[in-house]
């Protein structure tokens, strides 16, 4: 365990050295002064950047209110001191392409990268792209890393220094999904593992080191680290299961009847053949099991961004530094009765997403639509680099100094060539590949249960959202796999025959 300093010691402290530095400019030379003098982000140079990724973190953070359960406080503390984007998404529902988007500035459409694979370094469409993280390295930063920031391996043009993990991610045996036959991913439970053996907590230890390292470089830094949980195996210990007692656990709302107005190819391209039926869960009351996990891996995850922020006041350096946390993409527990990604439905697309900058809105909310593709022209204009011109996203700073400030672009996700989803502050628009469209009324409507893209009572908003939709439809990266839907499960074969076939695997099912 780490040693407790308070962040107010750590403040008095700095006070009362900047202020020695004056008392003793009073007897010595004016332009010593002035360099002390300067307000302590110039004198320095360039902000810091502090990247914290989190892996399959959904809205069950207190602050984000999406379990009325969950407890959160370190990541609720953070978004008193920055602004929470609470209508925040991602641009593709699973980890590769989410990550990819991010870190290159581009949409899943323009780059074709959609689906797990392939690395974005291994092929001819994305292989030379400057990633944010050379950008900034370009740019003067010192650029570290530990954990899962890129989906596989760390991109070794984007670090100075890559930490490589290490720690205990599972137990020997899987707990509580033991169905013959089921991916060995896919679990969850309590594990003997003790917190500090674990790979999320050896990164968020080496974070607290390093800190303090990189506060005596010359150089800014660019931090970045990434947290494995609440990705599945969904694992934490006693002491984070504790605090949910099972009697207690509360499921999602959910309707049975809530798959019956959506498109055919709504269905099929949310199949994911490794995760467990929501039958299954329900029979089974593993539902409540797999809930109390997802809540406690969240408690844990939140105690490790605890430490690492601590950390960072204790180095001298939180002034200075520009934080930034966000997880890839959502997760269904349940919701429109199915536990996955995989889907563009707000359980997926919705992300937790707090920046906290010098200067920048301090404890406020912002409900406008944004998505992580604004991050990379955000940290650039933040940190007064210029912004390529050449990122689809757009620079968050506006809503960072007011977050009431005007924003009429909706927030887009993804998932496969040409289906979208658009999400404004009231709305949520979704064309399919096929035609087909959901409509849902966010003011009335959050659960998403009342598909109205079918009434033409609703047809001007529709109409409002087509200009939105990406005029390039990219063709899937050579080397594109991963997706676990039926419609691209074999590569490029025509959309009608893949449904035809996705429909034979839904019946099978
Ligand atoms: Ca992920
Ligand atoms: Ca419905």
């Amino acid at each position: 365990m780490i040693a407790i300093v308070y962040p107010w010691m750590e403040y008095v402290r700095k006070r009362i050295l900047r202020g020695a530095v004056l008392v003793s400019c009073l007897g010595s030379s004016l332009e010593v002064c002035k360099a002390q003098d300067q307000p302590f982000r110039q004198a320095h140079g360039r902000p810091n950047v502090l990247f914290i990724a989190i892996d399959d973190m959904n809205d069950w953070v207190g602050s984000f209110e999406g379990h009325p359960q969950i407890i959160t406080p370190h990541i609720d503390k953070l978004a008193e001191q920055g602004v929470l984007f609470s209508n925040a998404h991602c641009q593709a529902p699973i980890c590769n392409p989410s990550r990819v988007s991010v870190f290159l500035g581009k949409l899943p459409s323009t780059t074709g990268m959609y689906f797990l694979g392939p690395n974005f370094r291994l092929v001819e469409g994305t292989k030379h792209e400057e990633t944010l993280f050379q950008y900034f390295r370009k740019h003067g930063y010192f650029s570290s890393t530990m954990g899962k920031v890129f989906h596989g391996a760390a991109d070794k043009a984007s670090f100075d220094h890559i930490e490589k993990s290490r720690g205990l991610r599972r137990p020997e045996n899987k707990l509580r999904y033991t169905v013959p036959g089921s991916h060995p991913s896919w679990d969850w439970g309590q594990v003997d593992i003790p917190d500090e053996e674990t790979r999320d907590y050896k990164t968020a230890e080496w974070a607290v080191e390093v800190l303090h390292e990189l506060a005596k470089k010359e150089q800014s830094f660019f931090l970045s680290i990434g947290f494995h949980l609440p990705h599945v195996p969904i694992y934490a210990s006693k002491k984070w299961f504790d605090l949910y007692p099972l009697g207690g656990v509360q499921l999602p709302a959910s309707r049975p009847d809530d798959r019956d107005d959506i498109p055919e190819i709504a269905k099929l391209l949310s199949l994911n053949h490794t995760a467990p039926r929501h039958e299954y869960m329900l029979e089974s009351d593993e539902a409540r099991h797999a809930v109390r996990a997802y809540l406690a891996a969240n408690s844990f995850v939140d105690y490790l961004v605890g430490m690492v922020l601590q950390g960072l006041e204790e180095s001298g350096e939180a002034d200075n530094t520009i934080i930034v946390l966000w997880s890839d993409h959502g997760f269904h527990m349940g919701e429109k009765l199915r536990w996955s990604k995989r889907s563009i439905w707000e359980e997926s697309t919705r992300v937790p997403l707090i920046i906290s900058a010098p200067g920048m809105k301090e404890g406020e909310r912002c409900s406008r639509p944004v998505g992580l593709i604004d991050l990379f022209p955000t940290l650039a204009d933040l940190c007064g680099l210029e912004i390529r011109d050449d990122l689809e996203g757009q620079s968050l700073r506006p809503l960072l100094e007011d977050p009431k400030a005007r924003w009429s672009k909706p927030a887009l996700c993804t998932f496969g060539p040409n289906n979208h989803s658009l999400r404004s502050e009231r709305w949520r628009y979704t064309k399919y590949a096929d035609g087909s469209e959901e409509l849902y009324n966010h003011s009335s409507d959050p659960n998403e249960w009342t598909n109205l893209a079918g009434d033409l009572k609703y047809k001007r908003i529709i109409n409002r959202f087509q200009k939105f939709l990406p005029k390039v439809n990219a063709e899937p990266l050579l080397g594109s796999a991963g997706s676990d839907s039926p419609l691209y499960g074999e590569g490029h074969i025509p959309l009608q025959e893949a449904m035809q076939r996705g429909r034979e695997q839904l019946n099978a099912n």
